[in-house]
């Protein structure tokens, strides 16, 4: 089944300079990107995205994490992946959750560690279904951000909407 499913790559793996092989890995998937952007993330979005982990005892440390207070680098790179099987193979390619636990040839059995802190730095995000992938998706990128119509959409108008233009 073609799918499209949302990988970040989170702070660490920017501030490790991992950005190409990740990308080097998630090529042999052979999966095409159709959305990519860097992102400063704020607390709300990351708060949302994580929102499955709110009663976990890391949640905390893992919204600060994701917003990169712990690698003095604001940012994410998010990514939009599609193509036949695109969730399973690009979690495949990722590895398990616990980077001590993945495939060492995995990416994040590759490049993660567990922090003395006990924070999993585990460089990358992969939606683990196709509920997950959409709600994911629709979050981190507008329609117009994306190459291919993933989702139905509808046209609107936003009077309320306050926005920053070049000046
Ligand atoms: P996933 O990223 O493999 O889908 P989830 O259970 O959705 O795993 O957890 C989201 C993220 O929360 C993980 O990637 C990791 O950064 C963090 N996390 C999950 N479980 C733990 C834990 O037991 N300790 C610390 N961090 C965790
Ligand atoms: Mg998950």
């Amino acid at each position: 089944m073609v799918q499209q499913t949302l990988v970040l790559i989170k702070p660490d793996g920017l501030t490790k300079s991992l950005t190409g092989n990740i990308l080097t890995r998630l090529s042999e998937s052979k999966l095409e990107i159709i959305a990519a952007k860097i992102v400063k993330v704020s607390r709300e979005l990351a708060a949302e995205h994580y929102k499955h982990l709110q009663d976990k005892p890391f949640f905390d440390e893992l919204i600060q994490f994701i917003q990169g207070e712990f690698h003095g680098r604001k940012k994410v790179m998010a990514m939009v992946y599609w193509g036949e099987d695109a969730i399973k193979r690009v979690r495949t390619l990722a590895g398990a959750t616990n980077p001590e636990e993945a495939d060492p040839t995995s990416i994040r059995g590759a490049y993660g560690r567990i922090t003395s802190k006990g924070v999993y730095e585990n460089v990358i995000h992969a939606s683990s279904n196709g509920e997950e992938a959409e709600r994911e998706i629709k979050l981190w990128f507008a329609p117009d951000d994306i190459i291919m119509d993933i989702y139905p959409t509808k046209n609107a108008t936003c009077p309320q909407h306050q926005c920053r233009v070049w000046a």
